[in-house]
C-alpha cells in the first residue's frame, strides 16, 4: 500500500518546506520532488495545504470506569473523534483499583482498546503500594513498553496516591527509567472543602471550582516537584491549570530540575464563567478536575506555553453525557468529572494559538505532537516527518473554516465545551499507519485499525539523571 502526498508544505517542529511525501506500508519512505512512481500509488493533492505530524494526545480516558459510571466514549468512538481532529495517537491511562494487580488491569485496558481506530498507548496509574506493585511496574516496562506511571494526588478514598506512595513509586520510576506523572491537587483539601460547601447548603455545580481553588493545585504541584527533586527523579505534571503550578515548574526548571508540564486545550481557552449564571446542565457539563479557572490563569498558561515551561497539550478527554452528569443532581461532588476534546484540541490550538499570533506553526507541531513524542520516547518514529518515521500525518487546510459543535462532533456526548467556536484552519485528511483514516469529513479507518504503541525507556537520559544525583550528593564532613 503506497500513498503519495503531492504539492504540500511540510511543517515540522523545526522547519517549514515544500516537498512531496511518499508513504509505503506504515512508513515514510521518500521526501522530495517525487515524479517517478511505482504502480498502484494513490495520490493526494495537497496544493495549498500544510502537512504536519499526526497529533499525539498524551492524556485521554476512553471508557474509564469512574465515579460510579463509565465514560461514554469508548476506544472506538473516542479514537474516531481523535482522527477527525488530526490526532493519530492517544496515550490513555490504565487505572487499577486499589489492591488490583497492575498487570490484570493493563490486560483489561488492552482488550478494551482493541477496537481503536487510531494508535494508542498507556500510562499506568499507581493507586496503591506494596512490593508486588514495584515488581509489576518492572514487568510493564520490560514486557509491555510502558515508560510512564501516573499518580493521582486527589480523589481521596478512591485512587489517591498519598505521599508514601509517591515516594516509593517515584523511587521505583527512577530505578526503572520511567517518567512519573502527577495529577496535582491536594486531595485532603478537596475532600475538606467539598464537605464544608455541602454542609453550608451549596450542592450545585457552581460549588465545584470552590472546592478546588488554585491553591489546592499549587500546593500539590510544589509538593510533587519537591519530592521528585529530593529523589533525583524527573516529573511530568498533567493538566496544569494555574499560575501557581506554572510558577512552580518554572522555578524548578530554573534550578536545574527535569520537570515537564502539560496543558489542556480547554484550560487555555475556557474560563470559570461557565459555572456561574448558567443552567445546571451547562455548569455540570463543565465539571472536570482541575476546574476551569479565572482568566488570569489562562494568561499564565499561555505565557508558560510561550516560554517552554509547558511543553505538551492534551485534553483529558473523559466524556460523560447529560444523564451521567445528573447523577450529581443533589450533590456536586457526585457529578462525574470529565469533559471531551480529543477531536477539537488541534483546531482550538490552531485558532487560539497560531491564528491569534501566540505561537508559530512550528511551535504548534511541537506542542501537539513532537514534544510528547520526545518526552515519552516515541520520537522520531512519531512526532516527526522524516524518511523512516511512521506515516502518521495530518493534512491541514489553513483556508477552510468550521464551527465547533456537539451537533457535528464524533464524541457520543451531547455537549461540547467548545460549542460555537469558529475555527479557521482545519484537518482535512488524517493518515494513520500509512492509510487514509479521515478524509473530507468521512471516517475511513475501521475499528481495530489502531496499533498499540510500545514506549521503551530512554536509558541514556536516566543514566545521566542517576549520575547527576550522585554528583549533587552532599559531601560528607571530614572528622
Ligand atoms: N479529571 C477529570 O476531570 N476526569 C477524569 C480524571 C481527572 O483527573
Ligand atoms: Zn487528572
Ligand atoms: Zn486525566
Amino acid at each position: 500500500m503506497s500513498l503519495l502526498i503531492k504539492g504540500g508544505t511540510i511543517v515540522t517542529h523545526e522547519e517549514t518546506f515544500k516537498a512531496d511525501i511518499l508513504c509505503k506500508d506504515n512508513k515514510i519512505v521518500e521526501i522530495g520532488d517525487i515524479n517517478v512512481l511505482p504502480d498502484g500509488v494513490e495520490t493526494i493533492d495537497a496544493t495549498g495545504k500544510l502537512i504536519m505530524p499526526g497529533g499525539i494526545d498524551p492524556h485521554t480516558h476512553m471508557q474509564l470506569p469512574f465515579m460510579g459510571t463509565v465514560a461514554k466514549d469508548d476506544f472506538a468512538s473516542g479514537t474516531a473523534a481523535a482522527l477527525a481532529g488530526g490526532t493519530t495517537t492517544i496515550i490513555d491511562f490504565v487505572i487499577p483499583s486499589p489492591q488490583q494487580s497492575l498487570l490484570e488491569a493493563y490486560a483489561q485496558w488492552r482488550e478494551w482498546a482493541e477496537k481503536a481506530h487510531s494508535n494508542y498507548s498507556f500510562h499506568v496509574a499507581i493507586t496503591w503500594w506494596d512490593d508486588s506493585v514495584a515488581e509489576e511496574m518492572g514487568t510493564l516496562v520490560e514486557k509491555h513498553g510502558v515508560n510512564s506511571f501516573k499518580h493521582f494526588m486527589a480523589y481521596k478514598n478512591a485512587i489517591m496516591a498519598t505521599d508514601d506512595i509517591l515516594v516509593s513509586s517515584f523511587t521505583r520510576c527512577l530505578e526503572l527509567g520511567t517518567v512519573p506523572t502527577v495529577h496535582a491537587e491536594n486531595g485532603e483539601l478537596v475532600y475538606h472543602l467539598q464537605n464544608k460547601l455541602l454542609a453550608e447548603g451549596m450542592t450545585g455545580p457552581e460549588a465545584h471550582p470552590l472546592s478546588r481553588p488554585p491553591s489546592v493545585e499549587g500546593e500539590a504541584a510544589n509538593r510533587a516537584i519537591s519530592i521528585a527533586n529530593t529523589l533525583g527523579a524527573p516529573i511530568y505534571l498533567v493538566h496544569v491549570s494555574t499560575e501557581e503550578a506554572v510558577d512552580a515548574i518554572r522555578y524548578a526548571k530554573d534550578h536545574g530540575q527535569t520537570v515537564f508540564g502539560e496543558v489542556l486545550a480547554g484550560h487555555l481557552t475556557v474560563d470559570d464563567s461557565v459555572y456561574q449564571n448558567t443552567d445546571w446542565a451547562t455548569a455540570a457539563a463543565h465539571v472536570m478536575s482541575p476546574p476551569f479557572r479565572p482568566k488570569q490563569h489562562q494568561d499564565a498558561l499561555w505565557k508558560g506555553v510561550q516560554a517552554g515551561t509547558l511543553q505538551t497539550t492534551a485534553t483529558d478527554h473523559c466524556a460523560f453525557c447529560a444523564e451521567q452528569k445528573a447523577m450529581g443532581k443533589d450533590n456536586f461532588a457526585m457529578i462525574p468529572n470529565g469533559t471531551a476534546g480529543v477531536e477539537e484540541r488541534m483546531m482550538v490550538l490552531w485558532e487560539k494559538g497560531v491564528n491569534a499570533g501566540k505561537i508559530t506553526m512550528n511551535e504548534f507541531v511541537a506542542l501537539t505532537s513532537s514534544n510528547t513524542a520526545k518526552i515519552f520516547n516515541i520520537y522520531p518514529n512519531k512526532g516527526c516527518i522524516r524518511v523512516g518515521a511512521d506515516a502518521d500525518l495530518v493534512i491541514w487546510n489553513p483556508k477552510a473554516s468550521k464551527t465547533l459543535s456537539a451537533k457535528t462532533h464524533h464524541s457520543k456526548i451531547e455537549h461540547s465545551i467548545f460549542e460555537g467556536m469558529e475555527i479557521n484552519g482545519v484537518p482535512e485528511t488524517t493518515i494513520c499507519n500509512g492509510k487514509l483514516a479521515w478524509h473530507d469529513n468521512v471516517l475511513i479507518a475501521q475499528s481495530g485499525d489502531g496499533q498499540y504503541v510500545d514506549r521503551p525507556v530512554y536509558a541514556p537520559f536516566y543514566e545521566s539523571l542517576r549520575k547527576r544525583k550522585e554528583l549533587n550528593k552532599p559531601v560528607p564532613v571530614q572528622r
